[in-house]
């Protein structure tokens, strides 16, 4: 897996406390969103990455998962078209601060529309989960981008999760993270697979940073699985980010 240089993250808002979710897990507190966003942050530059901070929106409640209005890969950026209407006008920002890094762009257009948080790639190939939030033009639209850049593209239905990332993680070195419908999944079977229990789920969201791999706090087996499979895991305390349906992967664009 190619190394990464840079990192765009999002500072949290006010408003985070306001933003969508589908848990049950209770309102956030903001100190701590501020908090773990901080660790956050730090772990990444521990792992060799440049970070650039964009400040707060008020305006767009999630705008802290940046990873959802853009796709990119090593030659060009895709500015996706985020499902949510709450969060559709999000992409302007990341547009402008992605403009200080890329010179090609994509565009997702309606009627495709289409989070990030449902992309995954693994090595040369990339998956693209039709969700509540990702339907199949946004996705059509993606896989003809990426088939023409030369890359891999399989579109795939989602029964359960939220997002695709959700519930898969690619380390590299062909190792791929599962859990729960993915498991068995026909479109993951030449991976070796890490496989995630019911009750681990949450953690099955973690992220390869060059050296490390960061997953969630509170998960001593997905820790013990990850190390097992050669690599080094760092930990972090991810509870008001989850409150929000968030996970690792949402709050950052690696590239
Ligand atoms: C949302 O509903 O859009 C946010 N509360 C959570 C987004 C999480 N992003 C991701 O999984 N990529």
């Amino acid at each position: 897996m190619s190394q990464f240089q840079n990192v765009i993250v999002k500072a949290p808002a006010k408003s985070y406390v306001n933003g969508l979710t589908t848990s049950d897990l209770g309102t956030p507190d903001y100190d701590k969103v501020v908090e773990q966003h901080n660790a956050y942050v730090e772990a990444l530059k521990t792992c060799g990455v440049e970070v650039t901070a964009l400040p707060a929106d008020e305006q767009y409640p999630d705008s802290v998962f940046v990873e959802d209005p853009a796709v990119l890969t090593k030659e060009f950026a895709v500015i996706a078209n985020p499902g949510a209407d709450s969060r559709n006008g999000e992409k302007e920002a990341i547009e402008e601060a992605l403009k200080n890094f890329y010179d090609k762009f994509h565009r997702i257009e309606a009627p495709g529309y289409l989070d990030g948080g449902d992309v995954l790639q693994a090595d040369n190939r990339f998956y693209i989960g039709l969700s509540e939030r990702t339907n199949e033009e946004g996705a059509r639209q993606l896989k003809e981008i990426l088939e023409k850049e030369g890359y891999g593209a399989d579109i795939l239905p989602l029964k359960e999760f939220f997002h695709l990332k959700t519930g898969i993680a690619y380390l590299g070195n062909n190792n791929m993270v599962v859990a729960g419908e993915f498991i068995g999944h026909p479109a993951f079977a030449d991976y070796n697979q890490i496989v995630i229990g019911k009750e681990d789920e949450y953690s099955a969201n973690c992220i390869r940073v060059n050296d490390h791999v960061i997953i969630p706090a509170g998960y001593p087996e997905t820790k013990r699985k990850i190390e097992e499979a050669g690599y080094q895991t760092v930990e972090l305390e991810m509870s008001e980010i989850r409150k929000q349906d968030g996970g690792l992967s949402c709050l950052s664009l690696r590239f």
